[in-house]
């Protein structure tokens, strides 16, 4: 098969791409990448070479391009990563996120529909908006109605429901998969796990938002990686797969495990995100019973493996917070 791979520079998506050849050497994929502030070519390094991997620097709003790499490599699907991901950055400017992730996306899907081409897109649990926190009972299933908190979501709700469009009206084969939040290697700086991670090594303060009482349901890359991979080969054309790890954590919680972990940190309370969801959690029933699909990595392990993974690729993210990120820090958190 041939798969293009957009956002393949990114956090989750170079991820896939490892897994994804590892897996299945037989492959051959193309990666799509605007290398934005969150897109770093270094990432991709361990692949670079390989004769079945090729990189192409370009935009997914861009029809030409989007055409041209099309045809030369005609590929047998699609996989969507490339997106404007980070919630703060949406609320501090929504336009890019518009453009990139829902226009981007009906690019892609356009170029599909000539040959019917394979399209699967990543998307959120953000879609269904929020949980209270004093009702462990309620889970986010496939059914939940969407109902979007932030910018950064009602675009991916956006992209979500062209996704449907383009599969009822032009029959395109389309997947969509809806994963809780991620954490692992390369993830790009600004999110919370490598922020404290970081800010800890370096001996700054570790920004909690309001209380810390919002809950996340975290789950190890890698599982969200091999759940993509199994709905782009086995999914049922049309449907959306919920993936989560059963795994919900309070945010001071998850920054005090890191505290410990590293044996140092300071934290401190700071204003409170601007809509900020309360809390996620993902039912994962629908993915498990029709694809065998669950989670490998347990917390305890994973968080683990990724604070090793950043003590050991201080290089990789040095060059990253003295660029564009500096400024975005600054914006965020200088004068707290
Ligand atoms: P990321 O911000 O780390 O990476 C995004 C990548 O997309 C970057 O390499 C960037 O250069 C590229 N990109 C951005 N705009 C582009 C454009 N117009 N054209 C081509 N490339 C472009 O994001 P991530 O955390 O890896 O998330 C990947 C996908 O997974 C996103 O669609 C996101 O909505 C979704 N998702 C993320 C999480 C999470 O916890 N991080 C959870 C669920 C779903
Ligand atoms: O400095 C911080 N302090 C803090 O308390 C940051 C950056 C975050 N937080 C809180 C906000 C959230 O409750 O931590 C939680 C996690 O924040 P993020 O890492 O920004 O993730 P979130 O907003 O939950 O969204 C993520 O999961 C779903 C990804 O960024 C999205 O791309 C994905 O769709």
């Amino acid at each position: 098969m041939t798969i293009i791979v957009t956002g393949g520079a990114g956090f989750i998506g170079a991820n896939y791409i490892f897994y994804h050849l590892n897996q299945h050497p037989e492959d051959r994929i193309i990666c799509i990448d605007k290398l934005t502030y969150a897109g770093n070519l270094s990432t991709l390094a361990p692949v670079m070479e390989k004769e079945n991997f090729r990189f192409v620097k370009a935009d997914i709003c861009d029809r030409t391009a989007m055409e041209k790499v099309f045809s030369e490599e005609k590929p047998d699907a699609v996989i969507n990563f490339a997106a404007e991901s980070h919630v703060d950055r949406s609320i501090e400017d929504p336009s890019i996120f518009l453009q990139t992730n829902i226009i981007g996306t009906s690019v892609l899907m356009d170029c599909c529909r000539k040959d019917g081409l394979r399209f699967h897109q990543v998307s959120t649990d953000e879609v269904y908006g929020d949980l209270p926190l004093d009702r462990p009972d309620m889970l986010f299933t496939e059914e939940t109605p969407i109902h979007t908190s932030s910018p950064y979501s009602s675009s991916k709700a956006s992209a979500d429901l062209l996704c449907s469009a383009y599969h009822r009206t032009y029959g395109l084969p389309v997947t969509i998969s809806r994963c809780s939040n991620n954490y692992g290697p390369y993830q790009f700086p600004e999110k919370l796990i490598p922020l404290m991670v970081i800010n800890a090594l370096n001996g700054k303060p570790l920004p909690v938002y309001g209380e810390g009482l919002n809950v996340r349901d975290w789950l190890y890359v890698e599982d969200h990686c091999r759940a993509i991979d199994l709905i782009l080969r086995n999914g049922r054309i049309g449907e959306v797969y919920n993936v989560g790890g059963h795994n919900e954590m309070r945010n001071i919680d998850i920054v005090k495990l890191i505290v410990k972990e590293l044996g140092k940190g300071e934290i401190t309370f700071v204003t409170d995100r601007k809509g900020h969801d309360l809390r996620y959690a993902i039912d994962p029933t629908k993915i498990k019973n029709e694809l065998g699909w669950e989670p490998e990595t347990k917390f305890a392990d994973g968080i683990k493996k990724t604070i090793s993974w950043y003590l050991e690729h201080k290089d990789w993210w040095e060059e990253i917070i003295s660029g564009e990120y500096e400024k975005y820090y600054e914006r965020m958190y200088g004068e707290r």
